[in-house]
């Protein structure tokens, strides 16, 4: 078996090693079939005259031959799609992150150049939070030791804040000069971006902004990039049950005037997060018919799996695994509560239908938008990345008669519909000769055998939910106001701290909350976004009075100090 460090299955699995028998088999033989072929897609979009470069070629070679001798199943049809690629250059926004880290591996395995910017964002958080990813990530510096060992073309990484560091983003741009970025570079996670004012705020000023400043310096760059960006199928909603979801518009007639119109599918975001992917796409609708630019938006389901063709070949490439109730995505969850004999943890009925993909599928994808960019001067091109649809309570069942883990239903903590439909178009994709992994190709086994090789660094503790919708889900959850106020802080606030915070605020709800928001977002800009704090101090876009507070113990321990003489 071929999963990171080759260690046995500890859960039994009713199909477990079976499962990755048949990826191996399916993969070695679209290793032999060979490169070389072309898919009609292939024939048909770029013309019998077309041919890649050498370099390309032996890129493609290699991604065939690893997809054979791995058990992350590289797709069935690699060979053909990936024959005659065109080498680019390609700056990956977000390149640390778990659908970026795997994407620009695969990016730079086919022969692109690949230039990852990132400011850690992620990894701060997991520190702010006090959970880590399941799996032992390295650090970026090592991550790309390590894929030069194997033989992978160097990739660059850039420390840079796509929201915060405009002038830094344009210039790259304007030096590098990609064929393409792909902006991964945001906070993903809904339960995290509903925990408090203080992280609502983060997530939009962080989404908005970050993929703003691509636009712009896009534009102000003058150069022809393309844009990929990495949106979610939450735009769509979950109550529009009764038909198929399109791939990104509609067709619709207007009234009065009975007036025909091609626009953007309704927006009904679940959440913060959700919401500011909305946004995102309006903003590329403007850039779109303002500036003519190439953008592909990729509406893309919930990722699940963990390694890749690429990260298994050196334990120090492996990808990150949440796990948490945060970061953690429903079917990685409940994959590494079966490792550990936890009960899966079912919101409500469980029957909430969500759209699926393989993290190896993401990174093709994401290659395949690449290579086939919106023509200067085209609509936004939209692409619902999915494979599949499944209910949360029928992945709960799969898994346990996979494993014997018991299933326990918990109160939502999410505002969303008990029960919902989802029938969502995903045909452009396969029109690019794309052939979706799906649960039944196995690899549910792979995962439960990452899970448990690191369960010793798993805290139980970080499992079940920590952020809530509303109050009513609150109480609906049977946790008390005092729990509330304690999960709003988010531990960035000491016991002293809110001992303090109970004797200024003198019995007034109102005043502690409003002091402890501001805590709390000081404690965060000071951990996690210092240069903000630059940018507040001159005055640009901050609450200039929280970053005193931060910079020189001004607006809160003054305030301490007179209340306290
Ligand atoms: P992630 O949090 O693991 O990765 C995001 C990366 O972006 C992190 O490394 C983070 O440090 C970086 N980042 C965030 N803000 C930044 C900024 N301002 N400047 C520079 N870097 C910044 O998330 P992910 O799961 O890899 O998701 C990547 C993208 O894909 C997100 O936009 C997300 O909305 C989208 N997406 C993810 C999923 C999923 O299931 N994981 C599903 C659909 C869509
Ligand atoms: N759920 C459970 N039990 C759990 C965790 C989740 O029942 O332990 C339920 C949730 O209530 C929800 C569903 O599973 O109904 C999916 O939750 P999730 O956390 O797996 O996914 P979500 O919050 O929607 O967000 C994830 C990614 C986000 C991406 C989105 C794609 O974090 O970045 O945009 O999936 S989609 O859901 O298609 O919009």
């Amino acid at each position: 078996m071929a999963f990171v460090g080759g260690v046995g299955l500890l859960v039994g699995c009713k199909n477990g090693a079976g499962g990755v028998a048949t990826c191996l088999q399916v993969s070695e033989a679209s290793a032999l079939v060979g490169v070389g072929k072309r898919s009609a897609w292939q024939c048909g979009a770029r013309g019998s005259g077309w041919r890649a470069s050498s370099d390309v070629r032996r890129a493609a070679a290699r991604v065939a031959m690893s997809a054979g001798t791995d058990s992350v199943a590289a797709g069935r049809d690699d060979d053909a799609i990936w024959s005659s690629i065109k080498a680019k250059k390609v700056v990956v926004l977000g390149g640390d992150g778990f659908c970026g880290w795997p994407t620009a591996l695969f990016l730079s395995e086919l022969g692109h150049e690949v230039v990852v910017v990132d400011n850690l964002s992620r990894r701060k958080i997991d520190v702010e939070l006090e959970c880590d990813s399941l799996t032992p990530i390295q650090s970026m510096n090592e991550r790309m030791r390590a894929w030069e060992g194997v033989g992978g073309s160097p990739i660059r990484f850039v420390y840079m804040d796509v929201a915060a560091e405009y002038q830094r983003l344009l210039q790259l741009l304007e030096s590098e000069k990609p064929d393409a970025v792909v902006h991964f570079a945001e906070q993903r996670a809904a339960p995290y971006s509903q925990k408090n004012s203080a992280t609502k705020r983060y997530t939009v000023e962080n989404n908005v902004g970050g993929t703003h400043n691509v636009l712009a310096a896009v534009v102000e760059s003058g150069l022809d990039i393309h844009v990929v960006h990495l949106g979610t199928m939450g735009v769509y909603g979950y109550g529009t049950a009764g038909g198929e979801i399109p791939e990104g518009y509609i067709d619709v007639l207007m009234q009065p005037g009975n007036r025909e119109a091609r626009i953007l599918h309704p927006m009904y975001p679940g959440s913060v997060y959700h919401a500011t992917k909305c946004l995102d796409q309006i903003l590329f609708q403007f850039y779109q018919r303002n500036d003519q630019l190439r953008i592909t938006d990729l509406h893309q389901g919930i990722v699940w799996g963990t390694n890749t063709a690429q990260t298994v070949k050196d334990e120090r490439l492996v990808n990150r695994f949440d796990y948490d109730s945060d970061y953690g995505t429903v079917l990685n969850r409940f994959l590494m509560q079966a490792a550990l004999e936890y009960p899966l943890t079912v919101y409500g009925t469980g029957g909430q239908t969500r759209a699926f993909i393989h993290i190896q599928d993401t990174a093709k994808c994401i290659a395949l938008a690449v290579e086939n960019p919106p023509k200067s001067g085209a609509m936004v091109e939209i692409f619902n990345q999915v494979a599949e649809t499944h209910r949360v309570r029928d992945l709960a069942r799969i898994i346990s008669e996979m494993t014997g883990c018991e299933v326990k239903n918990i109160s939502n903590p999410r505002n969303e519909a008990d029960e919902n439909e989802l029938v969502v178009a995903n045909r452009k994709f396969q029109g690019l000769g794309w052939s979706p992994i799906t649960l039944q190709a196995g690899l549910l086994d792979e995962v439960v055998n990452i899970a448990a090789k690191y369960k010793d660094r798993c805290d139980v503790s970080k499992v079940l939910p920590s952020s809530f919708w509303n109050k009513t889900r609150l109480q609906a959850c049977g946790t008390s106001q005092a729990a509330w106020d304690k999960r709003a802080a988010n531990g960035v606030i000491s016991p002293a701290d809110e001992e303090m915070l109970r004797a200024l605020s003198k019995g007034s709800t109102d005043t502690y909350l409003k002091l402890k928001e501001a805590m709390s977002f000081a404690s965060k800009l000071h951990d996690t976004r210092a240069g903000h704090c630059r940018d507040a101090r001159s005055g640009i876009g901050r609450d200039k009075q929280l970053c005193r507070w931060q910079e020189c113990g001004g607006w809160f321990r003054k305030t301490r100090g007179q209340r306290s003489s």
